[in-house]
Formats: C-alpha cells, structure tokens, sequence
C-alpha cells in the first residue's frame, strides 16, 4: 500500500520543518532513502527559448518587462538552435532539457508551433523534455503531450495568502487550473516554489500544503532561492540561509516522499558541503548549466567535481517514467482552437511592485533627456 498522504496540514508541516537539525535531517534521509537511490541526481538544463519582455508583475522576476533590470530581451529561439544547445547539455550529462518562456499564458498559432516542434525535436534526442511557458489549456497541454512532452513546470511560488503579496497580474487558482489540465495529460507534473521572498514558515508550509495535497503529489518540485536582482521590487531581500534550505528541503521530502526534489536557483551562493547537506536530507536534482534563464549558475565542471567527490551519478533519462512517443505535426489528432482563456487578473495593488514600476519609468525618462 501507497504510504504517500494527501491530507497534511500546515500545522503538521511547521512542525516538521521546526524539529531539532539532526532529527529532522535523519527523518528525511530515512524518507529518502526508502524511496529513492541517494546516490542518484537527476541533472536537468535550463534553456532560456524566449528571453525578457514579459507582461507580468512577479516581484522576484528579472524578465518582467516593468522592472529596470539589465535583461536583453529577445525573440523565440529557432529549433536548430535548441537542439544544439540540447546536444550540448546531453555532452555534458543532463537527462532533461526546460525550456523556459517570459510568457504570460500560451497563445495558440505559429510560435507555440515552433515550440512543439522544439519538443519533437529533444524527445527525438532521447532526452526528458520539460517545458514553462506559463498558463496552459487542456488542448495545449494535449499538443504539448502529443509531441513528446515529459514534463510542464509551473511553480505556485509561495502560499497563496503570500502570492498576493508578490504577483497583482495573476492568480494563484489559475495556476492550479493549469497543473490540473496538464495532470489530464501523461505529462508529469513540475511545481514548487521560492523561498526567501520575505514569506514566513507559516507561508512556506502553506505551499507545500497546497502542493502535497495535490493528487497525484507533483512528480518534481523546485525548490528555488530567490535571486535577488537589481531593479525587481525583491532586490533588496536578504539572501537565504543555508538552514532554511535544508529545512524546507528535508520538509518537502518528508511530505512528497517520491517527487524529485530539486535543487533550483540560488546554488551558486551554496558551498559544496551545504548542498551535500541538502543532498542527505532528500535533494536529488539540480538545474545545471552555467546559467538558469537570466542568472548565473555554478560551472558545469564545478558541479561534476561535486559529483565525484560525492559519489553522485547522472540520473539517466526515463529512469522513472517511459519515454512518450512523439506525434508528427501531420498525424496529430490535436490542432490549435485559437482559443481565448480568460485568465484572471485580480490587479490589486502591490506597493514595492508599483515602487519598482515607478523607478523604471523615471530610467527611461533619464535615458530620454
Ligand atoms: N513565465 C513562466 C511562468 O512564470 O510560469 C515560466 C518561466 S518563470 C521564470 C519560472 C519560475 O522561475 C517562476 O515561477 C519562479 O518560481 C522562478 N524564478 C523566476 N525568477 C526567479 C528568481 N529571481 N529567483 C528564484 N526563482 C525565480
Ligand atoms: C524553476 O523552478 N526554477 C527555474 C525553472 N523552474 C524555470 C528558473 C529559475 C530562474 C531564476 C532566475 C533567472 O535566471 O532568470
Ligand atoms: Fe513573466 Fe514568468 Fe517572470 Fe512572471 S515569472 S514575470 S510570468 S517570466
């Protein structure tokens, strides 16, 4: 019988995360241990496929376009230049390319094409696919399976009391909503969050609520720490303790006792015995590559060092589910409807989000004269 629960509550969660260290730490290893190899991490690269210009708010995020941030935006990468990139990533270990969009939601017509072809393109290399491209619909996350997708990431990012408090321009049901018509898919489900917005534990235990009691549990969840960047309205949180990332790690494996889970943003300011910590207490995965979308990340060689010292080996590609099949455009039972979702806008009004919107305004103004 499954042991994997789906009625956890925030109190029990805070509880967990707040045990002593060492208690903690040996109930999650304990977890993990049962579960998964702790030898094994899975290794996935990120691919930026369309950089900057975004229409949304989130106050962690360098590629909205309102905030003054040093990001060049650019145009939707071509598909011969994500397969180079994934034979790249494939030469240096990863198993699975996510493909990342600064979009709001998908819009059916020729650039969502092009990015099923990207995907038809990887499966065909016999790497996971994994794409974020922000909300989906039920027809659209058919076309994405049908062309070989294995993976949607769409983070709930905090709790959804805290969400209000960093995003006006979308809601936290819409992002449910999309999780939900991927899950009516094959494709597995990526979702997680960040930690060091300026949330409390309560918040960071009301994510994994909502997350764990998800059914299926989300087969990965990230677990990012905020990189704070110059110009976004979170520039000057501070930046998160080591602790706090193995306590919400060894919290999440404890809850989702088989998701991956992933060591996502913010490594770069980890030393290599605070990830190892992360690693015993149930991380296995990480994003690699010398980049994320916008920020730096630690050097490829640098994490296969780690590796070896370690004692970690590569997840190898459909380790934990098959591989889908891929569905030539021509043969394809799903076709674009055109559709119109109407997302939600709650448009509250979040002070430091319109403070940063204010000190890009007075940027380009300067830039002007
Ligand atoms: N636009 C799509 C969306 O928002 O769903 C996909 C790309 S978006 C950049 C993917 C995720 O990256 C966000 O949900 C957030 O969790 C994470 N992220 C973005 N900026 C970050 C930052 N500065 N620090 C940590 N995580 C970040
Ligand atoms: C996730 O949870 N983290 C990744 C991936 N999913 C798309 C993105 C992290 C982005 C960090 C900021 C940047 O590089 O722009
Ligand atoms: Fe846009 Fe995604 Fe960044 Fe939000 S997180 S601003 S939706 S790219």
């Amino acid at each position: 019988m499954s042991n994997i629960r789906h009625n956890w509550t925030k109190e029990e969660i805070i509880e967990i995360y707040n045990k002593p260290m060492m208690e903690l730490l040996y109930e999650a290893a304990t977890v993990h241990r049962v579960h998964h190899d702790p030898n094994t991490v899975q290794v996935s690269t990120l691919l930026s496929i369309k950089t900057g210009g975004c229409p949304e708010d989130c106050g962690y995020c360098p590629q909205a376009a309102r905030y003054h941030t040093d990001i060049e935006g650019n145009d939707l990468m071509t598909v011969s230049h994500v397969k180079a990139q994934a034979l790249r990533a494939k030469a240096s270990g990863s198993s699975r390319v996510c493909m990342g969009a600064a979009w709001r939601n998908v819009k059916d017509g020729p650039e969502f094409d092009q990015v099923l072809e990207m995907v038809r393109t990887i499966n065909k290399l016999d790497m996971e696919v994994c794409c974020t491209l922000g909300m989906v619909t039920e027809n659209q996350a058919k076309r994405l399976a049908e062309a070989g997708l294995y993976a949607y990431n769409h983070n709930l990012d905090s709790s959804e009391e805290y969400y209000k408090e960093v995003i006006s321009t979308r809601g936290y049901e819409d992002r449910l909503e999309t999780i939900d018509n991927v899950r009516k898919t094959n494709v597995t489900v990526c979702s997680g969050g960040i930690i060091g917005m300026g949330e409390s534990v309560e918040d960071r235990a009301g994510m994994l609520v909502a997350l764990s009691t998800l059914n299926p549990q989300p087969e990965s969840v990230p677990i990012n720490a905020l990189v704070a960047v110059d110009g976004t309205p979170l520039e000057n949180e501070k930046p998160v303790e080591i602790w706090e990332m193995i306590r919400m790690v060894a919290t999440t494996r404890i809850v989702m006792p088989e998701t991956q889970v992933r060591l996502s943003a913010g490594r770069t300011n980890m030393s290599r015995e605070g990830q190892a910590m992360c690693f015993f207490a149930g991380a296995n995965s990480i994003f690699a590559g010398d980049k994320l979308l916008t920020t730096p990340n630690p050097d490829v060689n640098e994490d296969m060092k780690m590796f070896e010292l370690l004692g970690l080996n590569p997840q190898k590609p459909f380790t934990k589910k098959v591989q889908p099949k891929t569905v030539e455009a021509t043969d394809s039972q799903y076709q674009s409807l055109g559709e119109k979702p109407k997302w939600s806008r709650p448009d509250h009004t979040i002070e430091r989000n319109e403070q940063a919107k204010e000190k890009m305004k007075e940027a380009v103004l300067a830039k002007k004269q």
